[in-house]
């Protein structure tokens, strides 16, 4: 479609202004189909950005590998620009957003050049649902539109639902490198070519990426990455760092969590959401395969939950994506099998390794590559690994690669994950790494606890992460401090009232739980994936009232006998899986009390200082 034929006007404007000061020597505005698609993974092939696979292993996949220098989501260079410093808060990176916006636009000037400008209108949720949004992606890289149209529903169903004057997330987004004219001298006289990006994938050096989000007028601008989170503008920037300020205002909740749908043996259902600090098998547990006989969990989502409250006063969820962005080292058919199906086939692969036969690899895929060599993530030829692990360093696959798949390729999706009403939420899990202290389940007595969970959520440092803070937490309260888009003491505050403003009895149950504790041999004591079917059916029960439990200083706790152990899990384990560490529970009120609360400073809710003394309170009793 033509930019000239975009029906809504101040869109067509925003266009055009765009395309004033980005100059790119083309604009198409996108229509999501297969066509499409095709054609921008052709054009990328061409411009030997992207690798297809053998289609008889991997029909309709195409692999890419970025620059070096391009590989996750910066959070050092993403930016929350809101008028007040005071309402970014001191966890989000500030600036001015008229300073940022003149930084920014000096760099957007001619950073299309020699390129075209995609215009995607891209929906966030069942196109039309009441709670879904609209937002319209400016971007100069064939590679986001590709990956926009799996992660998101692009096209012309979201122009006619947008109308002529509907509202949508205006965002740009640019690689920041302009393609070049040269002029050579030749003996014939002067001769011009366009430089093409020939191999090299486009991106800014990491002084000129910024990530910025303006929470008053709702706009994203993305400057100097190509890479996922940086560049896939619905995901992080729209879908949670935009969306948390839109909840925030309008009284709902845009949260960084799975959504999964859980069956008992007797047929009934109930719906859960979880977050989880990355590297805790989120992805995982959305698509987990229960080994207790009887129970399914199937997909609804692996990354975000937009919730709302109904006309009957419970929250209904909808995930705004429409793919799966999972990273894929340590991704097999044992630690996920849906996953590996679902990215089997019209999947994109980001800096994986590329086999004789055509195929894609990474480490603990479950398997060595076939053949004498393998090219790995920086496109080096090198010797087909034998096992499927790699020294840290020299891994064939980016630690951070990634598949963007479909999510109706994935076998245990929901058959409610498109209902535009959403799923009605009986639980939130909270949970994050900890080998000691924290309890496999932990049950909060009511939802201010469950937001004092929420707001303590943290994985113990490993040497893998970084060596000198080794056994400190982490603290990633609600997962999301990397995705708010303002104050986090605002944040916890929104939480609580959105407790107080509704009848806790239809609200979800709040849970804690931690499939990392270790034992003094330093071997995890729970076996985990599948295994964690147990927990569930243990939070299912609860969710009806039901369910052995115990009341504790700390939280409502299974007995000892409530969940059933799985093979490997002996009698004392499962005790200590689920006993009151009293010492290790008041040295983490001490530690949210003196290292983490007084981050939040007079912004952090007195209802969590509260919660602290009434917990301090029962442990001393
Ligand atoms: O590194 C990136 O750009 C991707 S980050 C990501 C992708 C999918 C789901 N979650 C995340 C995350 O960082 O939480
Ligand atoms: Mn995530």
């Amino acid at each position: 479609m033509k930019l000239e034929d975009l029906k809504h006007a101040g869109l067509k404007k925003w266009v055009q202004e765009a395309v004033a000061l980005m100059t790119p020597d083309a604009v198409e505005v996108c229509d999501g189909t297969q066509a499409e698609y095709d054609r921008m993974i052709k054009i990328t092939v061409e411009a030997g950005l992207a690798t297809p696979l053998n289609p008889e292993k991997k029909p309709g996949c195409v692999l890419y590998r970025s620059d070096p220098s391009d590989v996750a989501r910066v959070e050092n260079r993403t930016f929350i620009a809101s008028e007040k410093e005071s309402d970014a808060g001191p966890t989000n990176h500030w600036t001015p957003p008229a300073e940022l916006k003149k930084t920014m636009s000096a760099l957007y000037k001619g950073s299309m050049k020699g390129r075209t400008m995609y215009v995607i209108p891209f929906s966030m949720g069942p196109v039309g649902s009441d709670i879904a949004k609209i937002g319209v992606q400016i971007t100069d890289s064939a590679y986001v539109v590709a990956n926009m149209h799996i992660m998101t529903r692009v096209g012309m169903k979201v122009l006619e639902v947008l109308g002529e004057d509907g509202i949508y997330v205006p965002c740009f987004h640019s690689v920041g490198k302009p393609l070049d004219t040269l002029t050579l001298d030749s003996r014939e006289g002067k001769r011009s070519f366009k430089e093409i990006d020939n191999g090299k994938w486009p991106c800014a050096p990491m002084e000129k990426k910024y990530i910025s989000h303006f929470p008053e007028t709702r706009e994203i601008w993305s400057y100097g990455s190509g890479y996922g989170g940086n560049a896939l503008l619905g995901k992080k920037c729209l879908a949670l760092r935009i969306a948390s300020v839109l909840a925030r205002d309008e009284g709902w909740l845009a949260e960084h969590m799975l959504i999964l749908k859980l069956t008992n043996p007797q047929g009934e259902v109930k719906y859960v959401t979880g977050a989880f600090p990355s590297a805790c098998g989120k992805t995982n547990l959305a698509m987990l395969i229960p080994t207790l006989p009887g129970w399914t969990v199937e997909t609804v989502g692996d990354d975000i939950a937009w919730m709302k409250f109904g006309a009957d006063g419970r929250l209904y969820a909808i995930n705004p994506e429409a793919g799966f962005f999972g990273v894929a080292p340590g991704t097999n058919d044992e630690s996920n099998y849906n996953a590996m199906r679902a990215c089997e086939k019209n999947s994109i692969f980001t800096n994986c390794g590329l086999t004789e036969d055509g195929d894609i690899w990474w480490e603990m895929i479950g398997h060595g590559a076939p053949g004498k060599e393998i090219i790995d993530w920086k496109g080096n030829k090198r010797p087909a690994p034998q096992k499927d692990k790699s020294p840290k360093g020299e891994e064939i696959a980016h630690p951070n690669a990634r598949f963007t798949a479909p999510a109706k390729q994935c076998p245990c999706i929901a058959k409610e994950w498109e209902d535009p009403k959403g799923v009605p939420i009986s639980a939130f899990l909270f949970g994050g790494r900890r080998p000691k202290t924290v309890p496999l389940v932990n049950q909060a007595k009511d939802w201010e606890h469950g937001v004092f969970m929420g707001s303590i959520v943290g994985s113990e440092v490993t040497a893998a992460i970084i060596s000198d803070q080794v056994g400190q937490v982490r603290r990633d309260p609600f997962a999301m401090l990397p995705f708010c888009g303002y104050h986090m003491g605002d944040y916890f505050k929104h939480w609580l009232t959105i407790g107080a403003a509704h009848d806790e009895s239809k609200l979800p149950k709040i849970f804690f739980v931690n499939w990392f504790r270790k034992n003094s041999d330093d071997k995890f004591i729970w076996p985990g994936y599948g295994e964690n079917s147990r927990v569930l059916a243990w939070i299912f029960d609860r969710c009806d009232g039901k369910g052995k439990s115990v009341d504790t200083p700390i939280g409502i706790l299974p007995t000892a006998d409530a969940i059933e152990r799985p093979d490997g899990v002996s009698e004392a384990d499962m005790a200590e899986l689920l006993k009151v560490d009293v010492e290790g529970w008041k040295k983490e009120i001490a530690d949210v009390r003196k290292n983490h609360y007084p981050k939040f400073g007079d912004k952090l809710p007195k209802e969590l200082h509260a919660q602290l003394d009434a917990i301090e309170q029962r442990l001393n009793a």
